[in-house]
């Protein structure tokens, strides 16, 4: 499955009735019973990221993230919820990806499989001729777990191909 790929450059995740309330449930049916709330969480892995070489403002990179989770209740219908935080290791900031439902709304099924991101080209910061970075990320579910953070190879930006 195929997400789009529109940075949200709003910082906090928005927060629905919906999304309370299912954080409210989780707490009392797992409040005696610390250790299950780790299932809870999706977890996910770096398929493949290409290219790794890539020219500032040029060449988009293509992320394929391996996901699995106990409930799938990953992705948001709405694409103003974005649900995946991406890092750019140079910058403090987080951008956010909107994943589309990996599964029917309100359907309880343990789900894995792999969806593909596209970063936007990047840029170069400084006045040099290259920089490196990596990229992590991090997945969260609807009820708000967030996942275990991966972070790329080294991604070598250039100026210009020579
Ligand atoms: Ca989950």
């Amino acid at each position: 499955m195929k997400a789009t790929s529109f940075i949200h450059s709003h910082p906090h995740r928005r927060w629905t009735t919906a999304t309370i309330g299912t954080i409210a449930l989780i707490g009392t049916l797992f409040s005696c019973k610390p250790d299950d709330a780790v299932l809870e969480a999706p977890e996910i892995s770096i398929a493949s990221i290409d290219p790794l070489l890539v020219v500032a403002f040029e060449n988009p990179i293509e992320v394929i993230l391996r996901y699995r989770d106990a409930q799938g209740d990953l992705g948001e219908a709405d694409p103003d919820n974005p649900t995946l935080r991406v890092r750019d290791s140079r910058l403090e900031g987080d951008d956010w990806y909107h994943i589309p439902p990996l599964t029917p709304n309100s359907i309880e099924l343990s789900i894995a499989g792999d969806f593909m991101v596209q970063i936007p080209p990047l840029f170069l910061l400084g006045n040099g001729s290259q920089e490196s970075t990596t990229l992590s990320f991090q997945l969260f579910d609807r009820a708000g777990n967030g996942s275990n953070v991966v972070t790329s190879e080294t991604i070598l930006i250039l100026d210009t191909l020579r």
